[in-house]
Formats: C-alpha cells, sequence, structure tokens
C-alpha cells in the first residue's frame, strides 16, 4: 500500500483524513435532505439567515447554522456575509439535484441511503466476518429472504422503487441503445420494478411491446404510483423464480443477476432459455467489474452493497458470458458504456 501513496501523503495524511470523514459529509448532506435545507432555499429564491431558515424548518439555529456551515466548506451551499450576519443560498448544483422538488432530484434515493443503507453499513464489519447480508441485525428480518426484508413494509417497498426508479434516470438512455434492440418485437423486464426502464424501451423501441413482470405487490404498488399518462408498457404479476416465465423474443435483468447467489442465476437464467422465442435473447443491465476483480470505487461500495443487503456481488464480463453459455446463449456482446452501468446481450 504504501508504494503507492505519494510522499506527501506520508508527510501528512491528507487523503486518509479525508476518507476517514467521508461518513461525516455523507451523513452532513442526508440530514439537510431530510431536514428540507434545500428544498426550502429553492423555494425561497433569496439568501436566508440560518434564523430564519431554523424558524422555518423547525430546527435549533445553533445546530443548524453549523450544518450550514459544513455544507459551504464543502461548496454544497454559498454564502455572503451582509453586515457580520451570513446568508446561505443552494449551488446551481443543490438546486439540480439536492432539492426534493427538482426533476433531476436525488432526494429518494438520498433519503434511502440515509435510513436504510447507513444502517446495514454499520455492521459491515459483521458483513465481511459472517460473509452475509445483516438484514437480521439491523431490521431483525431473516437474511435469506432478502426482499422480505426489503419490502418490510408498504412504505419501505415504495422507498425502494422509489430508489430503483431514481437510479436510471441518468444512465437509462444509454442501456436502452447499447444495442440495436428493434427487431426483438416482444420484450419483458424481469423484476422490472416501477418500470422506468421499460418505458425508456417503448420509447426508443415503438414497435416493440415492452411488459414489466415483479411480484404482484410491487406491480400493484407501481400501477398506483408510477404510472404515467400515455404509458404503452404492461405490467403482469409473476415470480420468476417459482412461477412461469411467459413467451417473449427479448427479456431485460436489470439488477437482477446481483442479487443472487450463482445457482439462484443458472436456474433463472436456464428457465428464461426455455421460455425464449428462437432467435431471441437476454440483456443484462449490471454495474460490471474489471476482470482482474479490480473496479471504480463505485463499483467496489456496490458490490460490498449487495454484502450488507442481498446474497449476491458485483461480476466482470466473464462471469456474465460463462453463465450465460452454461444457459445455452450464444453470441454474448459487451457494452461499456462508460457510465455507471453497462449491457450484455446474448442470443438464444
Ligand atoms: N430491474 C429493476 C431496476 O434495475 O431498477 C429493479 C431491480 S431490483 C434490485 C430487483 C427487482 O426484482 C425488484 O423489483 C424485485 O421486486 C424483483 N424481484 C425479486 N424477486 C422476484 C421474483 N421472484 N420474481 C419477480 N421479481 C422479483
Ligand atoms: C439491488 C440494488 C440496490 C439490491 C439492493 C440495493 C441498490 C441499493 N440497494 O439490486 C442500488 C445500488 N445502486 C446505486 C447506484 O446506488
Amino acid at each position: 500500500m504504501a508504494e503507492h501513496l505519494s510522499q506527501s501523503e506520508l508527510d501528512y495524511p491528507f487523503k486518509l483524513l479525508e476518507y476517514l470523514n467521508g461518513y461525516r459529509i455523507s451523513k452532513g448532506i442526508f440530514s439537510a435532505c431530510e431536514l428540507g435545507v434545500f428544498e426550502l432555499l429553492l423555494e425561497s429564491e433569496k439568501p436566508l439567515t440560518a434564523g430564519e431558515m431554523a424558524q422555518k424548518l423547525g430546527t435549533s439555529e445553533d445546530g443548524l447554522k453549523r450544518l450550514l456551515d459544513l455544507l459551504v466548506a464543502i461548496e454544497i451551499l454559498n454564502v455572503e456575509d451582509v453586515q457580520g450576519t451570513a446568508f446561505y443560498n443552494n449551488t446551481d448544483v443543490a438546486n439540480l439535484y439536492l432539492a426534493k422538488s427538482s426533476p433531476k432530484s436525488l432526494h429518494t434515493s438520498i433519503v434511502y441511503q440515509s435510513q436504510t443503507i447507513y444502517p446495514l453499513w454499520n455492521n459491515l464489519g459483521d458483513a465481511v466476518r459472517e460473509g452475509k447480508n445483516q438484514n437480521e441485525k439491523t431490521f431483525g428480518l431473516p437474511s435469506e429472504e432478502i426482499f422480505s426484508a426489503i419490502y418490510r413494509s408498504e412504505d419501505e417497498m415504495l422507498k425502494f422503487m422509489g430508489l430503483m426508479n431514481s437510479t436510471w434516470v441518468i444512465d437509462r438512455h444509454d442501456i436502452a441503445t447499447a444495442f440495436d434492440l428493434s427487431r426483438f418485437k416482444s420484450i419483458i423486464d424481469l423484476g422490472g420494478c416501477s418500470g422506468v426502464l421499460a418505458r425508456e424501451l417503448a420509447k426508443e423501441y415503438p414497435s416493440s411491446t415492452v411488459t414489466v413482470l415483479d411480484l404482484p405487490d410491487v406491480i400493484q404498488s407501481a400501477q398506483r404510483h408510477f404510472v404515467q399518462e400515455g404509458d404503452t408498457i404492461r405490467f403482469q404479476e409473476g415470480d420468476f423464480f417459482d412461477g412461469e416465465i411467459p413467451s417473449a423474443d427479448l427479456y431485460i435483468l436489470a439488477r437482477i443477476l446481483h442479487d443472487w447467489k450463482d445457482d439462484k442465476n443458472l436456474k433463472l437464467l436456464k428457465k428464461i432459455h426455455t421460455a425464449c422465442n428462437t432467435g431471441g435473447g437476454v440483456l443484462i443491465a449490471e454495474v460490471l467489474m474489471f476482470e482482474n476483480g479490480r473496479g471504480t470505487t463505485l463499483t467496489q461500495m456496490l458490490s460490498l452493497n449487495m454484502l450488507v443487503q442481498t446474497e449476491g456481488k458485483e461480476h466482470p464480463p466473464s462471469y456474465y458470458k460463462h453463465l450465460l453459455n452454461e444457459a445455452g446463449f450464444r453470441d454474448v456482446q459487451v457494452c461499456r458504456t462508460g457510465k455507471l452501468y453497462d449491457a450484455i446481450l446474448a442470443l438464444k
């Protein structure tokens, strides 16, 4: 490790100190989101004092001022001193990504990180020691039933669906266009959740029918909370492990295979291969590691996240190629999009 550190890091560990305090930065931003700081500043359209904000948000003035000053230090808020009084305002980034009502808001995923992921990561050491998820210790729910834990209440189900939905806002177009999918006339998004990716596919390939198949409660929730006017996508209740998989030309598996152990993945892909029309295929969307096990910091963190919350992990392309071939698929093509999520297409 030491040889990778520059001399200046050995003189004084700047980067290390930043890493060690990373959780305080995350939690500072999370709390400001939860308290409504960014939304208040977006709506006010003018800079506000800590006193004015504390009154509107129902917080202590002293506590809020310290939080605002941290956000200024990390350049998430701007501040201007007028005759000794500090006036705070959102930066453009805070207006665009942190305020709840912005169309590009990451608010849903931030609240999920804060309230679900953060408590799970509090048990990261135990997850590494035991090699399994921490749903039991963190939430008192059985570790084998991953989605019973994730969907432990209707509210939690909605929050998870919101998280899944919001992460595709940035990457959905690259996934839908990674390969030309126009020849696949019937597409089923297995475990398609809120339908956000299915909607993008329907938009990109208007002559194909796109169906979201997911667990019954999820489908009902998707239809209640996530349908949009003029929606052309269809919804179907089902269970890709224990139920029937309808025939189709193309199956989407977005962030499915990284949830499960190898044996379940192989079983699922074999089942898809059987149901798949001749000449059809399967499109996988996942974050891909490099072949040597390395990956970006975010990829490595997401793989640890799969450890604390599920029974899966992130993999390099060769893992998916091997599984696909084992299940009977051929012509496996990998498309690295250069964004967070990559795509793999295989044919029957
Ligand atoms: N594909 C979506 C995406 O990328 O945003 C959602 C991915 S989420 C990690 C996994 C999805 O699989 C959830 O929507 C979950 O409800 C669904 N799921 C889990 N077990 C399932 C099963 N046995 N049958 C059908 N869907 C299932
Ligand atoms: C899963 C994905 C996630 C299962 C549990 C999960 C995520 C959080 N918890 O399949 C999303 C991770 N991705 C990003 C970009 O945060």
